[in-house]
């Protein structure tokens, strides 16, 4: 019996960062894939009725940032300091701010709301945001804080799909290679790999 369960839909979105780090960590998870279809049975026993959710010790934690920082902390990944940590938070909240604003055109209802969205995005936010976190990751040596491997790479890398299809961009790490180096560092760790390698894409 694995010591985590991890409970996430069958998607990369917000869960894939998490598994990630378990991959990363070694100590084995269940990878609990739950459909659309059997979410509404389940989301009653989750704490906010979302997820990604991670069951361990008989208790359940939710939050994917929690609990991505959480599994740093414990796998090594975090920072020496206080003030190194400040920076990861900082890091990882400034990619958090674009992936809302990229879920924010990708989730709108209204088709041409949507369109608009794009079009405003496309010209303002996303670029000058990726122009930004190119800098910093590249100022960084190909790592999102503290110019080494913290659990904000992992964080990145797990995102990087989703970011690139939310905001309709395939070559996001053709345009931006320093983000393209962030995540492929995460996923040349042998075990990052082989779970990656065993999963569906
Ligand atoms: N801030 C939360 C957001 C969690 C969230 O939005 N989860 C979505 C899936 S990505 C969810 O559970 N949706 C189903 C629902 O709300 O019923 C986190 O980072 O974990």
């Amino acid at each position: 019996m694995p010591k985590y369960v991890f409970h996430y839909f069958p998607i990369k979105a917000l869960g894939e960062s998490v598994r990630l780090l378990l991959a990363y960590g070694g100590d084995g998870f269940e990878d609990h894939r739950i459909d659309l279809d059997d979410w509404p049975k389940f989301k009653p026993n989750t704490p906010f009725g979302q997820m990604p959710v991670i069951e361990f010790d008989g208790k359940q934690y939710a939050q994917s940032i929690a609990i991505a920082r959480y599994l740093g902390n414990k796998y090594g990944l975090a920072g020496d300091t206080l003030e190194d940590n400040l920076e990861i938070d900082q890091n990882v909240y400034l990619i958090n701010d674009l992936r809302i604003k990229a879920a924010s055109a990708h989730y709108e209802k209204d088709d041409v709301i949507k369109e608009q969205k794009y079009k405003e995005f496309s010209k303002g936010v996303f670029p000058d945001s990726l122009e930004m976190l190119n800098a910093l990751f590249a100022k960084n040596n190909g790592h999102v804080a503290l110019g080494k491997l913290t659990w904000a790479d992992f964080m990145f890398a797990g995102l990087f799909d989703y970011l690139s299809a939310m905001m309709r961009m395939p070559d996001l790490g053709q345009k931006y290679p320093a983000l393209q180096q962030v995540k492929d560092r995460v996923y040349s760790f042998p075990k990052v790999k082989a779970y990656a390698d065993a999963v569906p894409a």
